[in-house]
């Protein structure tokens, strides 16, 4: 088995960032907050953030915010809860989180929580619990959970819970991974997690282990290295990452390296991206996997920033 190419990695995310004309860029132009995010998290857990300008980042973010306080995907965008946790995050990777107006970003968020507790992405009103957990981590991350009304975000996640264990992203919704790293995610933040049935999930989880040693999203459907941090985290939240084989998905995600020139893609077979080299090394990360910086599985940002973000003693948010 070959080992984690962390050079080409960080050559690879560079050079994306670089590449503003390339395929990948004009595709991903409407998502460049959230690949902002993808990239420099990964150069974080890899030990490289300080190989980027920080300020010229920043300054791009915030040409990013929207006067309603929420965060576009790039300069004259509409704004989305999507773009509005990646722009947090970031901020807080460079411990920059003091540039911004943290009530103006949380009432934009806490204005977008519906009657029943749910949460829309905009101001257009899609449904999703996808976007509870945007909410509710970025508030998390501002110190602002208070602005929302947490029991009712609670309740609505707690009604989309199946009787598989699972989580869809609306009640009745069929369970799947992405929308379950949602759900626990958020449960996990507000400390409600009794709303899981631990064993029950983590059955339907680890029974995503496939024979490669790769995760699928649902059963029947292939492997992808992005399952290793949707399904991963979800395991290590409720204490059941154990039930599956580690030292297998560790071989499977470092199958997906392009070894030449950087990048992690979905299935050995297939081109690398930045989203997928984000969940690979996170997936690592989560595994325990040598010389990576440890990810806190509910925040999605390294373990020395969400120690940061809760413990510092003087914060001027
Ligand atoms: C901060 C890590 C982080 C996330 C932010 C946006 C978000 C919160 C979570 C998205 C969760 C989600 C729904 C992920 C699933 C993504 C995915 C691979 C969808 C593909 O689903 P299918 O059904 O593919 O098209 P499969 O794998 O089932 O064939
Ligand atoms: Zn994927």
């Amino acid at each position: 088995m070959g080992e984690l190419v962390v050079d080409k990695h960080v050559k690879y995310i560079l050079s994306v960032e670089k590449r503003k004309d390339s395929f990948e860029s004009v595709v991903l132009e409407h998502l460049r907050m959230n690949g902002a995010y993808w990239g420099l998290t990964t150069l974080d857990l890899l030990g490289k953030l300080g190989a980027l300008d920080s300020n010229e980042v920043i300054q791009w973010i915030m040409k990013c915010q929207h006067e309603s306080g929420g965060f576009a995907g790039n300069i004259g965008h509409d704004p989305h809860l999507l773009y509005t946790l990646s722009a947090v995050q970031v901020l807080a990777l460079f411990d920059k989180l003091n540039v911004l107006d943290a009530d103006k970003v949380a009432n934009y968020i806490s204005g977008l929580q519906n009657e029943d507790g749910s949460f829309s992405g905009d101001e257009w009103g899609e449904v999703d619990t996808r976007f509870s957990y945007l909410a509710i981590c970025c508030l998390s991350i501002l110190h602002r959970l208070d602005k929302m009304n947490v029991e009712k975000a609670v309740n609505y996640i707690a009604s989309c819970k199946n009787v598989d264990g699972g989580f869809g992203c609306t009640p009745g919704g069929e369970s799947h991974a992405g929308q379950i790293f949602c759900c626990v995610g958020a449960l996990a933040i507000t400390g409600s997690l009794h709303h899981v049935d631990k064993d029950l999930l983590g059955w339907w989880l680890c029974e995503r282990q496939v024979k490669s040693g790769g995760l699928n999203g649902r059963p029947e459907k292939l492997p992808d290295v992005c399952y290793s941090w949707w399904v991963l985290s979800s395991l290590i939240m409720i204490d059941r990452v154990h039930w599956i084989d580690k030292d297998k998905l560790v071989k499977f995600i470092l199958n997906c390296q392009d070894t030449e020139n950087g990048g992690i893609s979905d299935r050995p077979e297939d081109a690398v991206d930045v989203f997928h080299t984000y969940f690979g090394v996170a997936g690592l990360s989560l595994l325990e996997y040598p010389g990576l910086k440890a990810i806190d599985p509910a925040h999605a940002l390294p373990v020395d920033v969400v120690n940061r973000i809760f413990f510092q003693k003087y914060t001027n948010i």
